[in-house]
């Protein structure tokens, strides 16, 4: 009996190869690099949702910078909002450099056809919320998005260094914050405790859902897009903010939440998954009026985006004439 030749292996792919060569070595991956049409998708999908987050994020604390208690906390509230402004916007851009388009992405958000994080689903019901939203979501933001900085995609990872270099003064500036009410009346101490108790288990869920159920964890990981598991980051919250707490002279709601001395961390109780994928899917108690105002503020803002085209239409216009009269009036 004759066994069939083994068919010879194909030769691999030099673009495929290149582009695992540059994984492997932890080098960047740069928008005129050839790319697998899997790793570009999951970047504008990953990068689309941060953006989002960002723009939408303005809302729950913009709300308070017309009733800010002081002029100094209402200039530190503004440049904050301002600054997530900022960041949507360098993420956008980080998005363009992957072929993806604003206008649409945009479009998409408003037309609840892309997610932005469940965080921003939650009412800020006093200026205490202000300051436990620099403390918690900012914090978050820091623990999820510092290894992002050695992300694999080049724009993606540099667009963080300046990201969190900003997170890091919000965090401070809502921990400042907590710290200046709890000196001042029992009022305002219960005011920060009930933020807290508002705001600590949307916080966690901030990470995605346990690893078990992350389905592209294990993708985005290979590609070193993400660095850490979202129950690893999850626990690096909490083991940095429980200290942070005990200083401030709050309690965290959760009575599970002790230190593991084999473990080294904390161990804590499990965020109410289901919570997580209501909000997910649309259904959080702020949703439906975040998205509206968002589409809102697109619609108004219209005209600004057509005077700015038009505008722009003119100098450019300008700029070609100039430089025609300037080759007639010098011939070579
Ligand atoms: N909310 O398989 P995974 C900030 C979705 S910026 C909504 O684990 P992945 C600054 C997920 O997209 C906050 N959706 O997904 C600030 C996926 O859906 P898809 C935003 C969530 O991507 C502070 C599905 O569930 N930060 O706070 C959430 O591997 C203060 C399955 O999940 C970033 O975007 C959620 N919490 O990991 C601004 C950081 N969790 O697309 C203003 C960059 C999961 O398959 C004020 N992003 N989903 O349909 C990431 O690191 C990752 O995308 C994760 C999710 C960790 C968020």
């Amino acid at each position: 009996m004759t066994t069939a030749a083994a068919e010879p292996a194909a030769p691999p792919d030099p673009l495929q190869q290149h582009f695992d060569d540059t994984i492997a070595r932890d080098h960047r991956v740069e928008p005129r690099d050839w790319m697998p049409e899997g790793y570009r998708r999951t970047l504008v999908r990953q990068i689309a949702q941060h953006a989002h987050s960002e723009i939408i994020g303005m809302q729950p604390e913009g709300d308070w910078i017309t009733r800010a208690p002081s002029l100094r906390r209402k200039a530190i509230l503004f440049a904050k909002v301002q600054d997530e402004a900022g960041h949507g916007l360098y993420l956008y851009s980080a998005a363009e450099t992957l072929g993806a388009d604003r206008a649409d992405l945009t479009r998409r958000l408003i037309e609840g056809r892309q997610k932005y994080s469940s965080i921003f689903n939650y009412p800020a019901d006093t200026f205490a919320d202000v300051g436990v939203i620099g403390w918690f979501v900012d914090g978050a933001a820091i623990c999820n998005q510092v290894p992002l900085c050695r992300s694999s995609y080049g724009p993606y990872a540099r667009a963080m260094v300046r990201v969190c270099k900003e997170e890091s003064f919000h965090q401070r500036q809502g921990y400042e914050l907590l710290l200046t009410m709890m000196r001042g009346t029992e009022g305002q101490r219960a005011m920060v405790q009930n933020a807290v108790d508002r705001w600590w288990w949307p916080s966690l869920m901030m990470f995605g859902p346990p690893d078990g159920d992350s389905p592209n964890s294990a993708q985005s990981t290979a590609w070193k897009i993400k660095r850490h598991s979202n129950d690893e980051l999850r626990q690096r919250f909490v083991d940095m903010t429980v200290p942070q707490a005990e200083r401030l002279g709050v309690t965290l709601p959760d009575p599970e939440l002790r230190w593991n001395e084999e473990r080294g961390s904390h161990d804590f109780g499990t965020p109410d998954w289901t919570e997580l994928q209501r909000v997910i899917s649309g259904d959080g108690p702020r949703n439906a009026e975040r998205v509206s105002r968002r589409r809102a503020a697109h619609e108004e803002g219209t005209w600004v985006r057509e005077a700015a085209a038009a505008h722009a239409a003119k100098q450019a216009e300008r700029r070609e004439e100039a430089a025609t009269s300037r080759s007639v009036a010098c011939p070579r």
